[in-house]
């Protein structure tokens, strides 16, 4: 199968052309100008950008909360309707059974045949073993060489004190597992948390109040010098806010391998979410919290200057109207996370490109090339060259349109950009060389995503 890209506007990490693109089966096999031939199907891209299919470095399709389970990979197609053709997931390893068993376990069961869009997969430690521990390397020759681990809920099965943060750190540089934390202080939330429910501030902004950027930062700062320690790389997810930025830049900067992500909610939803009326609030209750406007130019500084190297969604589909009213009258029982793995692309190019915050080779880094290096992908993935997989977005920049749940393939109930408006609009998707979206349309089918497996050594060098 020959699918000729025609007069588009290819753009890479590092500059932007008009050019033809050529696909054969999955691969993409020619690039230049006029290229002639025959063909099975020729798309003309004429005054629309070519870019690389979205490589989401961080989303939930397994996650649970309080016995609440958020949608799985039998919603990814909205990742394709989004832009975006690979998804990396996070596996909590379960209790009693190895890192790399939890992964093949989960992804058998639940992304194997399901997944609409390729994947790949982090470890997530829960139940740090000394075998657990000895362990980890393994995850390298497994081809998963990310592990992350939670230091922000105090009592919960997933959560990471130091002693196991540092002893990973040491035993998973030199196998180049990159590991990766959430960092918020689980103890200074817990008090924060009891404090406001004795006052009776029960309501989802008080979700903002017990966990304010400081608490970010001193995790942020405390997982950097652990890493310090250890001589070991680190990477710091869901970075949301000034003050644990300038922990991960103050790093960065000073030569050390240790860089972070944001999402796309940090960038352009703020904590007034949280005190809409009618338990709306609820739908914005993420971790870390969303803040104050100020912080959303930190961020975008924070990606131009390379601190922050990916921008990745967090998609965490629990539903408004069952889910997150566990916490009705508590604000601790509200499942933490929101959905948004359609709307990365969008939300970044209307207020990233269109802003001028960030160009759109920026944009193509952060949202697919170097996301997809993050993760040892990117001998396939997250860039428009011969020999990659022809994973491929045509983004029409003159459409307008308004975000409303209705178009959302998630399968949540709401979405958390609602009512805000997006510029250009993801026209067609190639999946490995198949077109997978049209006009807008998700026509892939269900199971057509493939396991990807990772490089050890993705994000950072060998020390
Ligand atoms: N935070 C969220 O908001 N959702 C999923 C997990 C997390 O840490
Ligand atoms: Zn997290
Ligand atoms: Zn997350």
């Amino acid at each position: 199968m020959r699918t000729l890209i025609k007069n588009g506007t290819v753009v890479t990490s590092s500059n932007e052309y008009v050019a033809d693109v050529l696909i054969k089966d999955e691969k993409i096999v020619q690039i230049g100008n006029n290229i002639d031939g025959t063909f099975d199907k020729i798309v003309d891209a004429k005054g629309k950008y070519i870019l690389p299919g979205g490589v989401d470095q961080h989303v939930h399709f397994s996650f649970e909360f309080n016995g609440a389970k958020v949608r799985g990979f039998e919603s990814s197609a909205s990742a394709a309707v989004g832009g975006t053709t690979t998804v990396i997931e996070f596996v909590n390893q379960v209790k009693g059974k190895g890192l790399v068993d939890s992964i093949e376990d989960y992804r058998k069961a639940n992304a194997d045949g399901i997944a609409s869009v390729d994947y790949s997969f982090h470890s997530v430690m829960t139940d740090p073993r000394p075998e657990v521990f000895e362990e980890i390397p393994e995850l390298a020759k497994a081809g998963y060489p990310t592990m992350k681990l939670f230091m922000a809920y105090k009592g919960m099965f997933f959560h990471a004190d130091d002693d196991a943060i540092l002893k990973a750190l040491m035993i998973a540089k030199d196998a180049g597992i990159t590991v990766m934390v959430h960092a918020e202080n689980a103890d200074a939330i817990d008090v924060l948390q009891k404090q406001l429910v004795a006052e009776g501030k029960i309501e989802p902004y008080s979700h903002a109040l017990s966990r304010p950027p400081i608490v970010e930062a001193e995790a942020t700062r405390r997982a950097i010098y652990l890493a310090e320690l250890a001589e070991a790389p680190l990477y710091v997810v869901h970075v949301s806010c000034k003050e644990a930025l300038d922990e991960v830049s103050k790093a960065f900067n000073s030569g050390l391998p240790i860089k972070g992500e944001t999402c796309s909610h940090y960038l352009v939803l703020d904590e007034s979410n949280l005190a809409k009326p009618n338990f709306e609030g609820a739908k914005y209750v993420c971790s870390p919290a969303l803040r104050t406007p100020e912080h959303f130019d930190a961020l975008w500084n924070g990606i131009t200057r390379g601190s922050l190297n990916a921008v990745s969604s967090d998609h965490c589909g629990f539903d408004w109207k069952e889910q997150k009213h566990m916490g009705k009258d508590d604000f601790r029982n509200i499942p933490n996370g929101a959905p948004g793995l359609q709307n990365r692309l969008g939300v970044l190019w209307t207020y990233g490109v269109e802003k001028g915050k960030i160009t759109r080779s920026q944009l193509v880094d952060i949202y697919a090339t170097t996301p997809a290096k993050n993760n040892g992908l990117d001998y396939c993935k997250g860039t428009i060259e011969i020999g990659y997989d022809a994973d491929i977005v045509i983004y029409d920049p003159n459409c307008k349109s308004i975000i409303s749940n209705k178009d959302s393939l998630h399968g949540v109930d709401y979405c958390p950009y609602e009512g805000m408006e997006q510029i250009g609009r993801v026209e067609k998707v190639f999946l490995r060389g198949n077109m997978t979206v049209d006009e807008g349309k998700f026509i892939g089918k269900e199971g057509q995503g493939k396991l990807i497996k990772g490089n050890p050594f993705g994000l950072m060098y060998k020390l």
